[in-house]
């Protein structure tokens, strides 16, 4: 399945300027845990201290209990430690990668109920803002709700339709409803919008933005709707996407014709924020 190999992905990289080390990826694009120095321990502190304030108000409560159940808060987390409690609950293990990784890659993993995490963390200059995925938006982003059993079967669900929307040409379209449930999605369950999105969890502004301003505009989440949805990855959204259940995701998902829907929305084209 593999249509990169980690030295061409690392040449790339490269010159992107990315900052992990790709050279030392296994094939699958995992590498080791690294020890962390006491910088990375003091960001990580002022990280979760700082944005627990934020969660504890707008996060939902899958998530709360998910980060407390799995106590990323005490110190950079050991990997194989919360691997351990994560697949005692749903199944699901994390791997260390050395940051972005080949779509397909990403999506083999879902498949298989690995969820790749990024091993290094931004440093103490960059506290608020990096272009690149690091291991507190990783961990403290995502992996929380992966403890979830719905959510965790959306996930996996998702790894596969990924690569099957690879083959459909319809990359594009997949992507855009990882991006506005895992990474900015909110959940509605009868109490008020609450926060799921990595995304939001892992940002000290925009949770607050999603949530509070008017700006922010909520919509109910229709998949159709969403795959066609454009989105900037460095602005804060113009439109959030809402669930009323992380059932409700997996049922819809499951339900849905991936082919017929791929081709509807090339027919459609694709639907700008405003216009929602
Ligand atoms: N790699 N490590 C990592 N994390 C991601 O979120 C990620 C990725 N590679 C590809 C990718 N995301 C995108 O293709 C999304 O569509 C999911
Ligand atoms: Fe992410």
């Amino acid at each position: 399945m593999q249509t990169i190999s980690v030295h061409d992905y690392a040449m790339e990289c490269r010159a992107k300027g990315l900052r992990g080390n790709y050279e030392v990826c296994r094939p699958d694009f995992t590498v080791d845990q690294p020890d962390y120095s006491a910088e990375d321990e003091h960001v990580w502190h002022v990280l979760t201290e700082r944005q627990t304030k934020l969660t504890s108000k707008y996060a939902h409560r899958s998530y709360l209990d998910g980060l407390k159940t799995l106590g990323l808060t005490d110190g950079v987390p050991r990997f194989d430690e919360v691997s351990r409690k994560l697949k005692k609950l749903t199944g699901w293990v994390i791997v260390p990668v050395p940051g972005l990784i080949p779509a397909e890659s990403f999506f083999e993993h879902l498949a298989g109920k690995r969820f790749p995490v990024t091993n290094w963390l931004r440093t103490t200059k960059e506290l608020d803002y990096i272009v690149e995925p690091d291991m507190f938006h990783d961990f403290f982003g995502h992996v929380p709700i992966l403890t979830q059993p719905k959510f965790a079967g959306f996930m996996q669900l998702y790894g596969l339709r990924a690569l099957e929307a690879i083959d459909l040409g319809g990359v594009e379209n997949i992507t855009r409803l990882y991006w506005y449930t895992a990474e900015y999605g909110l959940i509605d369950d009868g109490r008020g919008a609450k926060a799921f999105g990595a995304g939001l969890m892992s940002s000290f502004s925009e949770l607050v933005h999603a949530l509070t301003s008017p700006e922010a505009k909520h919509r109910p989440l229709d998949i159709a709707t969403v795959i066609r949805t454009t989105y900037e990855i460095d602005k804060f959204q113009r439109v959030y996407f809402v669930l009323s259940s992380f059932d409700d995701l997996l049922t819809k998902f499951q339900a849905m014709d991936l082919a017929a829907m791929i081709g509807r929305a090339r027919d459609l084209g694709t639907i700008d924020p405003d216009a929602l």
